[in-house]
């Protein structure tokens, strides 16, 4: 049994959870740093406490601090939502130590999937498709150039400490990969502690694909379709949606169950997500999973209609999966725009501040998740996700027609925020057509 759960973060990730827990009946704490005095997430939860300063280092990522905030409230369970210590090993075994179960898979877990080179080995022993690449970690220039001939050019160097997108490098033919191999490794050490690199061939113009998975200790998975984030820029996505406009239902169908058949190899537990990448022929290849709950998950229960916060708390219960994969019933369209406090005209640079007014749209099928409010004052401190703006219709055209009727009645002063980006997308005929790959924005300007 799960009594009460810390709540391992901030913002709007932090009121989901507690929102989730009082569902349940569960209580729970929020922890906050000094320059989060005046945030939500402190007031949703039942107790709050301080841990330190306003740097993430010595509060949110703060490892003693949140284990002794967990033991002097006696909470049984920690949540860490996404980002911060979500996908950190070493906390998840901590608080296992601590007698605090971690809502997220083992440490072995986090740790097999967090080394890209591994995952991808593992993958390749399950028969889960991956790009054409090196099996393992390629070392030196000359194996390098060897394997880059194999695979054929153009190749991706890509760090297995790195994930995200961080840490690749392209390379169109042997000179671009004799120049770049060594800085490719060279930033990888910098980055991530960690010089190991391995090589794909690069995927011209892929779709970003993931499916999410609900798995419980029995043994049992399912998955609850796909999302696509291929409205990304810089790594960073701003626009995700289900179900993907490229997507067939015989794809979906052999996407779905070889991502349930990976998770199941592999014993996971919990909500997770495999994401693909797949080609402009259709084809896909594993590419990373992420053993946390996902910013976007919110689409997917907008269609599903189920509770992933929830699930994820009861998976760590240990509660048995109470669907099976034919339960599942997925129904409409939905999408989700990331308000940012950022500028779109200014190369997307952050815009912390004082909210001077704010209004959020409403109406059928609209939910905001948001921890903002009028008089609040954005610190300058942490990620800058200040709301996600959701709808659900019947099908894409209605969703579409939605969330520009949200992003025309949304009002948000004092700060530049990527409402004006999301409103010239919804507007874009490309996008309308649902035609887009990873690389739509990469020539996209504001108007
Ligand atoms: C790739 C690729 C093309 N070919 N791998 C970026 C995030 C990281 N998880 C992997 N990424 C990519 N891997 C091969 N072999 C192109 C990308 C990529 C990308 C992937 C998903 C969404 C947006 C992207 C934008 C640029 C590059």
């Amino acid at each position: 049994m799960i009594k009460k759960i810390l709540i391992a973060n901030r913002g709007e990730i932090a009121l989901r959870i507690s929102r989730a827990c009082k569902e349940l009946g569960i209580k729970s704490v929020s922890i906050h740093s000094e320059a989060d005095k005046f945030s939500l997430h402190r007031k949703f939860a039942d107790e709050d406490i301080c841990i330190g300063a306003s740097s993430a280092k010595d509060t949110y990522l703060n490892i003693p601090k949140i284990i002794a905030a967990a033991l002097i409230t006696g909470a049984d369970a920690i949540h860490p939502g996404y980002g911060f210590l979500a996908e950190n090993g070493q906390f998840a075994e901590i608080c296992e130590k601590n007698k605090i179960k971690f809502i997220g898979p083992t440490r072995k877990m986090i740790e097999l999937m967090g080394d890209k080179a591994m995952a991808r080995k593992t993958m390749i022993e399950i028969g889960v498709p991956v790009v054409p690449g090196t099996e393992g970690i390629v070392d030196d220039i000359a194996t390098a150039k060897k394997e880059a001939k194999r695979i054929k050019y153009p190749v991706i160097m890509k760090a297995t400490a790195g994930g995200g997108g961080k840490g690749m490098r392209i390379a169109q033919n042997e000179k671009e990969l004799e120049e770049l191999f060594p800085i490719a490794q060279a930033e990888a050490k910098a980055n991530f502690g960690n010089p190991g690199i391995y090589i794909e061939k690069y995927i011209e113009h892929p779709h970003h694909i993931e499916f999410q998975i609900l798995a419980d200790k029995f043994g049992n998975a399912i998955h609850l379709g796909e999302r696509d984030c291929s409205i990304q820029r810089r790594h960073q996505k701003l626009i995700e949606e289900t179900p993907s406009p490229f997507m067939t239902p015989q794809l979906r169908e052999k996407m779905g169950e070889i991502a349930v058949k990976a998770v199941k190899h592999i014993n996971y537990e919990g909500v997770g997500t495999v994401e693909f990448l797949v080609d402009k022929d259709r084809n896909f290849y594993f590419m990373e999973m992420n053993t946390r709950i996902q910013v976007e998950h919110t689409i997917t229960e907008e269609v599903t209609r189920i509770n992933l916060i929830k699930k994820q708390i009861l998976a760590a219960m240990g509660e048995k999966l109470s669907y099976k994969q034919s339960d599942i019933n997925f129904m409409g369209h939905a999408f989700e725009c990331r308000i940012n406090a950022e500028d779109p005209y200014s190369d997307f640079a952050p815009s912390p501040g004082k909210i001077e007014s704010l209004h959020f749209p409403a109406g059928l099928g609209v939910r905001v998740d948001s921890h903002i409010y009028a008089g609040y004052d954005i610190p300058p401190f942490y990620d800058s996700l200040i709301a996600k703006l959701v709808v659900w219709a019947y099908d894409r055209d209605e969703a579409i027609k939605r969330m520009q009727r949200c992003l025309d009645e949304i009002v948000i002063e004092g700060i530049k925020t990527t409402v004006p980006f999301h409103k010239q997308v919804f507007k874009d005929k490309r996008f309308i057509a649902g035609t887009f790959d990873t690389h739509f924005l990469n020539d996209f300007k504001m108007k």
